[in-house]
């Protein structure tokens, strides 16, 4: 089934992470970090071996966006690669991952039901529905690139983290704040490797970190044959838009390298690659990935 990633509905996806807690009750934790508007469990997937031991961490999350299908599929490659491939344990050893696969399970399953290209929450608003999550955190929200409009698909939501999907991420990191050293937000498209500032066009103090890692990474991609992707602060690659996640955990959390990762495009409105342009996709991204652990296992 992992050929055909497009559209797996989110019981299934959250059933795969039981099936894999149950098979490898070593390596796998669940937790379930709280629940959508509409009640679904937001889960996060725990991989880690020698458990005890303190250890920098890794966060990921996909799917803040609804209609973004490729994302929640590149995590949880990224899982079945970590847990299921032994040749890969060596990247549990030093470093812990946490991933949250599908974010905003409510938008994913009405993107499936309803409307392909619905991109926020399903939080009911005063006049429509739904809330962007990535205008919703509170770090400079709302100042730049967000509207205060709630039928826009850029609604920063009527205060900061009024949704349930942000607010329960946002406690999760703070919880970890000691420990999580990298955060990766999946989305689509665009081929960008992107860091904070997404509210001002200011970079941060640590630019040449963040651009060189980005450059190891995307050099990974493309030894993979995966296609370049742009790389630069997300406020001059695509404009600034206050309120995303990138810039909270940078801003707020103190996790310095913080990305924002513009999977490819595939398909009608760039939305929906094929089952063969996912699994190329998917593996060459993982490639980078495992760039980034073996940056955060090397420098913690
Ligand atoms: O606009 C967004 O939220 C992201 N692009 S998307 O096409 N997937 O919607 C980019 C977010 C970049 N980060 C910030 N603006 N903070
Ligand atoms: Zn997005």
């Amino acid at each position: 089934w992992f050929l055909n990633m497009n559209g797996i509905a989110h019981e299934i996806i959250n059933a795969y992470l039981d099936t894999l807690a149950a098979q490898y009750p070593d390596l796998v934790q669940l937790e379930t970090i709280g629940n959508s508007y509409e009640g679904r469990e937001l889960k996060v997937i725990q991989i880690s071996t020698n458990r005890a031991a303190s250890k920098p961490a890794i966060f990921i999350d996909a799917g803040i966006h609804a209609r973004e299908w490729l994302a929640p599929a590149q995590a949880l490659y990224i899982i079945k690669e970590l847990v299921e491939n032994v040749e890969n344990r060596r990247l549990l050893e030093k470093v812990d991952w946490h991933i949250l696969p599908v974010m905003n399970p409510d938008g994913y399953e009405y993107t499936h039901t309803d409307e392909r290209f619905w991109r926020k929450t399903r939080s009911q608003q005063d006049g429509c529905f739904g809330t962007d999550g990535n205008r919703n955190f509170d770090y400079h929200w709302g100042e730049i690139g967000a509207s205060n409009l709630s039928c826009s698909i850029v609604f920063m939501g009527p205060y900061p983290f009024s949704e349930k999907e942000t607010s329960s991420v946002r406690d999760y990191i703070l919880n970890r704040q000691k420990e999580i050293k990298l955060y990766l937000t999946f989305h689509t498209y665009g081929n960008a490797l992107l860091y904070p500032w997404g509210f001002t066009s200011d970079l941060p103090y640590d630019d040449s970190e963040l651009r060189g890692l980005a450059e190891k990474v995307n050099a990974a991609i493309v030894e993979a044959g995966g296609n370049s992707y742009e790389i630069g602060t997300s406020t001059n690659v695509l404009g600034a838009a206050a309120g995303g996640s990138d810039d909270w955990a940078k801003g707020v959390a103190g996790i310095e390298l913080s990305y924002t990762i513009e999977l490819p495009a595939g398909g009608s409105g760039g939305f929906n690659p094929s089952p063969t342009e996912i699994s190329g996709h998917v593996q060459q991204t993982f490639e980078g990935v495992v760039v980034y652990g073996e940056y955060i296992a090397n420098k913690f």
